[in-house]
């Protein structure tokens, strides 16, 4: 079939379980990687000599290189995943963040409009747009699907929904097949450090190390977080990038929420992940730390996926227990062979 498709963000957690998955459906891809002064490329480190892939220069704040490289390629299918996709980093940042997260989708939509019409797109939306909104459960449970207000609570969260409506302005519009995927908070073994479920993962991982090799637990240094009671609806990543090829698939774009159904607490995570090494109170490790704590939050997360369900046949197969659990196997594991004493996350976000 030799289909082709080309990912912005391909260095990233969703970019790597993405290309993995298209390489196995026989795409031939092309993933854009931009210059950075230290390497980007460890999660797709396995997969540079394939010989279906092609890494490629670029940034998608540059519209000459987002040109260069659609036009170079010409692909079936372009998946944009590249985001300053931190929320608490957008409060300080928020130039960049309208800059890559807003603007970025832009310079792609308008070199597909220009030159390439029939290219699907897949543009990485989120369940931050929905801020601290939602609609009522018939069973009393609060939820959001494609019917809820968006109400924005971040500079990420207001770059992220003014993409979205450019994306359904241009499929309108421009007749073009440009899709987004509001995707709710999801994770894995390859997740970034400096979000919620890694810190912590990371944190128990090296605990459970370090008493195994005779340490006492009251040494070991503290956790710091922020918020604990912010819920959110987690799910497996690998789950998530098979409902965007999905999307492209369909014969009309589209959006689509994508979720799990079942909201937790950041307590609730931290509860899990310790339960898991066999430690029963968590708050003898955590510290609350007010620079982790944000201007404005996102309260509370819990997705109807009823329309992906329906329409595309798309289900999650991992769940909340089983996400912590291997999380927290993979990094005892990965981290038993490092021999640094724990380093404290220092950043105010
Ligand atoms: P991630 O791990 O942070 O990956 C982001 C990717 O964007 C990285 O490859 C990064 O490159 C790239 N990037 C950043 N700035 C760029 C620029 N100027 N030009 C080109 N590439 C750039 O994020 P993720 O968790 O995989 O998420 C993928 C997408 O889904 C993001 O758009 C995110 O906002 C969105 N999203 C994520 C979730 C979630 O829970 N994971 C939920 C909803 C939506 P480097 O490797 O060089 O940094
Ligand atoms: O892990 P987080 O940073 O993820 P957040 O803010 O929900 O954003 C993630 O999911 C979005 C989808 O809803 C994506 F669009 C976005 O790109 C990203 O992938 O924080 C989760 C919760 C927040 O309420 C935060 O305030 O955890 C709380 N939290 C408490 N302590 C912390 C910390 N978050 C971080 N990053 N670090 C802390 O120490």
């Amino acid at each position: 079939m030799n289909r082709t498709a080309l990912i912005f963000g391909v260095t990233g957690q969703d970019g790597s379980y993405l290309l993995e998955t298209l390489l196995d459906k026989g795409y031939k891809v092309a993933g854009v990687s931009r210059r950075v002064s230290t390497g980007n490329t460890e999660r797709i480190y396995h997969l540079l000599d394939d010989n279906n892939f092609a890494l490629v220069e670029g940034d998608i704040t540059d519209y000459s290189s987002v040109f260069r490289i659609i036009d170079n390629h010409m692909p079936d299918e372009v998946y944009n995943l590249a985001a300053m996709s931190h929320v608490g980093t957008s409060f300080g940042q928020p130039l960049l963040s309208i800059e890559v997260t807003c603007k970025g989708c832009l310079n792609i939509l308008e070199v597909i409009k220009e030159h390439c019409k029939t290219t699907r797109f897949y543009q990485a939306s989120s369940s931050e747009m929905f801020g601290d909104s939602f609609s009522d459960g018939e069973d009393g449970n609060p939820y959001q699907d494609e019917d809820t207000r968006f109400n924005p609570q971040s500079p990420y969260a207001v770059a992220k929904l003014s993409a979205h409506h450019l994306v359904a302005l241009y499929r309108k519009s421009y007749s073009l097949h440009a899709s987004c995927g509001i995707l709710f908070n999801h994770e894995s073994e390859r997740r970034g450090d400096r979000f919620v479920t890694k810190k912590i993962s990371t944190y128990v991982a090296d605990l459970h190390n370090y008493i195994a090799d005779g340490g006492n637990p009251e040494s070991f240094p503290r956790l710091s977080l922020g918020n604990l009671d912010a819920k959110r609806d987690w799910g497996h990543a690998k789950d998530y990038v098979e409902a965007m090829w999905m999307m492209l698939q369909q014969d009309f774009p589209d959006d689509y929420v994508i979720s799990t159904g079942e909201t937790n607490s950041v307590r609730d995570f931290l509860i899990s992940a310790f339960k898991y090494i066999g430690v029963d109170n968590y708050k003898d490790f955590v510290v609350i730390d007010p620079k982790f704590m944000r201007p404005s939050e996102v309260p509370y997360l819990r997705g109807s996926s009823a329309k992906a369900e329906e329409k595309m046949g798309w289900h999650h197969k991992v769940s909340f227990k089983e996400l912590v659990k291997c999380m927290v196997s993979h990094d005892i594991e990965e981290r038993a062979s490092i021999c640094k004493p724990l380093q404290t996350i220092k950043y105010a976000s």
